[in-house]
């Protein structure tokens, strides 16, 4: 072996396509949902929002995404909140709710080549038919998602490429072949699916069932820590990380992303790598703060911030395109002698050149899952060697990051003096924590705004009557945890309606209880005054409404949260330490009819808590020790419709 002697001068590594090139690239991408992790995003100012828009989808500018994964909302918690299904029941049907069309086409206008997936996470209640599983009769579930794509094409004239089955949950073999024929007899053959967002089990379902082989057009797996299984690899399939990364998007985080973004072709054969999420848009208080390639968690400034994860997607996307070749391992791909690794993308003429390398070290690149072994990473010399096609390139476009986890800044994706070669050969010298691009492409660009707004607390007094909001929307800041909120009308006046009925079928494992909660404001907030206008409606209408303080905690175990929770029912008030009311400080009379308007309101201030019932006070009572802080919310005892408007906050402290 050559290479031990010349080890000191730089070890060889050469990119070659004579002996054949290695996979087709599917993509770098980002998941909005999951859920709810764009929802402080919608209402940004137009400027910022178009710039974070920018950021994420223009090509050669920033993260120039590839693919953009969204959820098909289903009216039931998700993670950092519910997303609006668009069959709230089964006779109704809308393509008119939440944000993710809003997304899908926003990213379209950016870059037309995206490509578009979508995979649901929970499903609204009707679809389990008494079950807590979408698989009792795979012809509705089936119908559900086919009719979201076909919404996708009427309403928005949107395309979705992939579909994927259940979010992390047990698949049916007979529900994706089902599917796989439902979209072929709608018109939808293009749509192809991806099976089945969990591990990567399914490749043994594959192996040994010709008609599900057909079905399936790749497999995707979560979290797969750069691997993937004997099985899958020889199935034939393209394998895709159909979800990875959700790492605090800090340096570490984009050392996991880097590392991923290599290793999972290198080690795991993945040709698309899909960062959960796409922009972190969600309170701060919610689970996984700051998951995301971004964040931007103040619509009321317009702050927002870049982070490291951008500008180490770009060292990839801004030099490829979906249907360029991964080169062959051992020509092209492969770890690098001391440590980290590289790989290389082809365009269809086998004519341009990409190299991605990463020196990322143990420490500075884990991800949140699963948990990365032990290895070492050293500084090195490197010969890059470049024969058969790419022998005759006289020079490639260097485009360079390095972590820093000192105190200093990093350096992203900055653009370097172009390397040159000599007989097809150049050295390069690698440090730790780096990312280097070598591309015979000349686009590229490190795309840069003038600094957003400062940053800004929630602001106080805070006033929604939800007369802004187009139909269906979700109002903005308020941030269902349980249930689904939307803008409606009646008379002239818009208010936000909780939609849903029943339990849905649900994504969270644990059990949950039948109260919506919506959370807005500030995780930190202590002394609060919260107002809202309600009306429980006549015809399947939720047993009671509440508006609370001090929410301590969302997502899946939004249902254990306490905080304080003034609950108004057509016969009593009850004010409770949790929303589950296993603590109830107060309970007492009141009397009002369904279908009329009536105001809630709670102040707690220096140590004591004053609920009132339309203007008039019903209860004053001592503040419990717990929680110190939390959200504001409002929310409904049982699912069932009710109405909310005029939302007002204000400080008390
Ligand atoms: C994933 C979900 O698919 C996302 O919606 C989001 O919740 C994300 C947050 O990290 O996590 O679900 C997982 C939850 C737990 C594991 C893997 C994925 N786990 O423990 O291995």
């Amino acid at each position: 072996d050559s290479r031990r002697f010349d080890f000191e001068a730089g070890a060889s590594i050469s990119f070659d396509n004579r002996p054949g090139l290695g996979r087709l690239f599917d993509g770098i991408g980002g998941l909005s949902g999951g859920g709810a992790t764009s929802k402080l995003l919608v209402n940004y100012p137009a400027k910022e929002r178009d710039q974070i828009l920018d950021y994420l989808f223009k090509p050669n500018f920033g993260a120039s995404l590839q693919i953009l994964k969204v959820e098909i909302g289903g009216d039931a918690e998700s993670t950092d909140g519910t997303e609006a299904s668009h069959m709230h029941n089964s006779w109704d049907e809308n393509y008119q709710r939440g944000y993710e069309w809003w997304l899908m086409k926003e990213a379209k206008k950016r870059n037309p080549d995206i490509k578009l997936y979508a995979l649901p996470w929970g499903f609204p209640g009707w679809i389990g038919q008494g079950h807590r599983s979408p698989w009792t009769n795979v012809n509705v579930t089936a119908d559900y998602i086919v009719r979201w794509i076909n919404g996708a094409k009427v309403h928005h004239d949107l395309n979705i490429d992939f579909v994927g089955i259940w979010n992390e949950r047990m698949y049916s073999v007979d529900y994706i072949k089902r599917l796989r024929s439902m979209l072929d007899e709608r018109g939808y053959q293009k749509t192809l699916i991806i099976a089945a967002d969990v591990k990567w089990e399914i490749a043994k379902d594959i192996e040994s069932d010709v008609a599900l082989r057909k079905a399936v057009h790749a497999i995707g797996c979560h979290y797969p820590g750069t691997k993937s299984s004997a099985t899958a690899v020889s199935s034939g399939k393209q394998l895709w990380s159909s979800e990875d990364y959700s790492t605090f998007n800090d340096e570490v985080g984009g050392g996991c992303w880097a590392r991923i973004l290599n290793q999972n072709y290198v080690n795991g054969h993945m040709t698309a790598t899909i960062s959960w999420n796409l922009i972190a848009s969600y309170y701060k208080g919610l689970p996984y703060y700051r998951d995301g390639l971004m964040t931007a968690v103040e619509p009321w400034s317009g702050h927002y911030e870049v982070e490291t994860p951008i500008w180490i997607s770009a060292h990839t996307t801004q030099f490829s395109s979906i249907g360029w070749k991964y080169l062959s391992h051992g020509h092209g791909v492969g770890h690098l002698p001391k440590g980290g690794s590289y790989v290389s993308l082809t365009d269809p003429a086998v004519k341009q050149l990409t190299i991605v390398i990463e020196t990322m070290t143990h420490d500075h690149s884990k991800c949140i899952r699963p948990a990365l072994p032990k290895y070492s990473v050293a500084p090195q010399n490197v010969t890059i060697v470049l024969a058969g096609n790419f022998n005759n390139i006289s020079q490639m476009n260097v485009w360079y990051s390095k972590l820093k986890f000192d105190g200093s800044k990093s350096i992203m994706f900055q653009k370097q003096n172009p390397l040159k070669f000599k007989d097809g050969k150049a050295q390069v010298s690698l440090g730790l924590d780096e990312v280097i691009t070598l591309t015979t492409l000349s686009a590229g660009q490190k795309g840069q705004y003038s600094d957003p707004p400062k940053p800004m607390p929630f602001p106080l007094p805070y006033k929604d009557n939800f007369e802004s909001y187009s139909l269906y929307k979700e109002p903005a800041n308020l941030a269902p945890q349980t249930g689904t909120y939307e803008t409606l009308i009646s008379n002239g006046n818009r208010f936000a309606r909780q939609m849903q009925l029943v339990e849905p079928v649900r994504w969270c494992k644990a059990d949950g209880i039948d109260k919506s909660i919506s959370v807005i404001g500030n995780q930190s907030w202590k002394d609060i005054y919260v107002e809202i206008d309600f009306q429980l409606s006549t015809v399947n209408g939720s047993k009671g409404a509440f508006v609370a303080a001090r929410v301590d905690q969302g997502g899946c175990v939004a249902f254990l949260a306490h905080g304080i929770f003034f609950f108004a029912f057509p016969d009593k008030f009850i004010l409770a330490n949790d929303l589950a009311r296993v603590t109830v400080l107060k309970e007492g009379p009141l009397s009002f009819k369904l279908g009329e308007w009536h105001k809630l309101s709670l102040l707690i201030q220096n140590g004591t808590i004053t609920g009132a019932f339309d203007g008039k006070t019903v209860c004053t009572v001592g503040m419990p020790r717990r929680p110190a802080n939390g959200f504001a919310a409002i929310g409904t005892d049982t699912f069932g419709l009710a109405d909310f408007d005029n939302l007002y906050l204000a400080s008390a402290a």
